[in-house]
């Protein structure tokens, strides 16, 4: 038997950051080494996402996931017996053979997603290789550049402002330990800008400040006067990056803001946003539209992708058919890679293939419910996606990500790039 074939794979139930039950896998191997890993959750998903399969019923709030893990106990682990770890297409194909449906429903992508990245962790640990470089190579040098989320809002705080992410992006830092520094520094004058305001009120879901603002505007106005305080110039060093999340308000053309009392049409919200974007220093924007309004992120696109990073997370849900469906027809410029959205590392991996392929960018993102499971940082790394998004920068499963990067930037040395303002999608014109 070779070192890295299959001879067990573990589920257990463990829990994340939300206090609920997630799944996670353990894989080993016949030459004594293991690899682990721990599915993410999402409170705002859109509707093609994979099914993030759980009990119901009444034991926590039904989110328990005793049937996934029995998924992983009764059929993943049989079939997976005596499988290559280090064959992760071979691997991955399997999961979707014995899953069997569109969404895998059911397994669940919870069960799959872990045991796929377990088995990348598994074979990583034979080879001797942090994950990164494994998946990578000797080219895998590229350290991304982080989206860190000052504000918390939508379905991660109450739904308290309408907006979801009230984020920073670093593009003129050297490093991507330079950027964590001022990320640091904003992020407390936010906090102390909010003490003085008393409206301090705790942090939101991913770690962000509570959003008590009585427009949605006023967020972008305390983050502009945080990124001064903290010493830095609004735009070129330190600029503003959005999560509209926009399918938690808007369907059917329709997109209602709670805080502003206001109900819109797709033009209207692509004027509203375009007013935001001229007012204030905003990079990127991600589902400024609904999933279902991809004439909306087209033309939202068409007004200001040659200056804005335009992302689609609901929108395209980590899909390659739907990135290159997209790029036909111009909506978005830059493709939000969530691999619990599409449940195995290889159709993760085909998302960030087909964005490439269309020129689109991409970032590799956490979701709002996490834990100590730090592989989606080797995935931007060993896949050279340029960016990443894991949420604020409090509590330790965020910040848990940010510090394998340093790690890792660190371990490269001399070779370490850092991906900058580069990073940021643009369309051609
Ligand atoms: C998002 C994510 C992370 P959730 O919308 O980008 O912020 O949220 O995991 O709840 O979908
Ligand atoms: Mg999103």
């Amino acid at each position: 038997m070779s070192a890295t074939a299959i001879t067990s794979v573990l589920g257990r139930r463990v829990w994340d950051s939300r206090g609920r039950p997630t799944v996670e896998a353990e894989i080993a191997l016949a030459g004594g080494v293991s690899g682990r890993a721990i599915a993410p959750a999402g409170a705002s998903t859109g509707s093609g996402e994979a099914v993030d399969l759980r009990d119901g019923g009444s034991a926590f709030g039904g989110y328990d996931v005793t049937r996934a893990v029995a998924a992983i106990r009764d059929a993943i682990a049989p079939a997976l017996r005596g499988m290559d770890a280090a064959d992760q297409a071979a691997l991955d194909a399997r999961l979707i053979a014995l899953d069997g449906t569109e969404s895998k429903s059911r397994l669940g992508a919870n069960a799959t997603l872990a045991v796929s990245m377990a088995a990348a962790h598994a074979a990583a640990a034979a080879a001797g290789q942090p994950l990164y470089r494994n998946l990578g190579g000797e080219a895998a040098t590229l350290l991304p550049l982080p989206q860190i989320q000052i504000f918390g809002g939508g379905a991660h705080a109450g739904r308290r402002v309408d907006v979801q992410d009230f984020l920073v992006v670093c593009p003129a830092a050297a490093s991507f330990a330079e950027a964590l520094d001022w990320t640091a520094e904003v992020y407390r004058a936010a906090g102390a800008l909010m003490r003085q305001a008393g409206t301090l009120g705790g942090v939101a879901d991913e770690g962000g400040w509570w959003p008590a603002f009585r427009t949605n505007e006023q967020a972008l106005e305390m983050l502009v006067r945080a990124i001064e305080q903290a010493g830095f110039a609004p735009g070129r060093q330190v600029a503003i990056a959005l999560d509209v999340a926009a399918s938690e308000f808007g369907r059917g053309g329709r997109y209602r803001l709670g805080l502003e009392e206001r109900e819109l049409d797709t033009t209207g919200m692509i004027e509203f946003l375009i007013g935001w974007i001229r007012a204030y220093p905003i990079v990127s924007i991600e589902d400024p539209l609904a999933e279902d309004d991809p004439e909306g992120f087209a033309a939202f696109t068409r007004a200001v992708g040659d200056r804005v990073q335009v992302v689609g997370d609901d929108f395209l849900v980590s899909d390659a058919a739907r990135v290159r469906a997209a790029a036909a027809s111009g909506g978005a410029n830059t493709v939000l890679i969530k691999p619990n959205q599409r449940g195995t590392l290889t159709e993760t991996r085909a998302a960030w293939d087909a964005a490439r392929e269309v020129g689109y960018a991409g970032i590799v993102s956490a979701r709002s419910g996490e834990t100590e499971d730090v592989t989606i940082v080797h995935l931007a790394v060993g896949w050279g996606v340029g960016q990443l998004k894991v949420g604020s920068f409090a509590r330790s499963e965020r910040m848990a990500k940010w510090n394998e990067a340093l790690r890792i930037e660190e371990a490269l040395g001399p070779r370490a790039r850092f991906a900058g303002g580069t990073a940021l999608g643009r369309s051609r014109r």
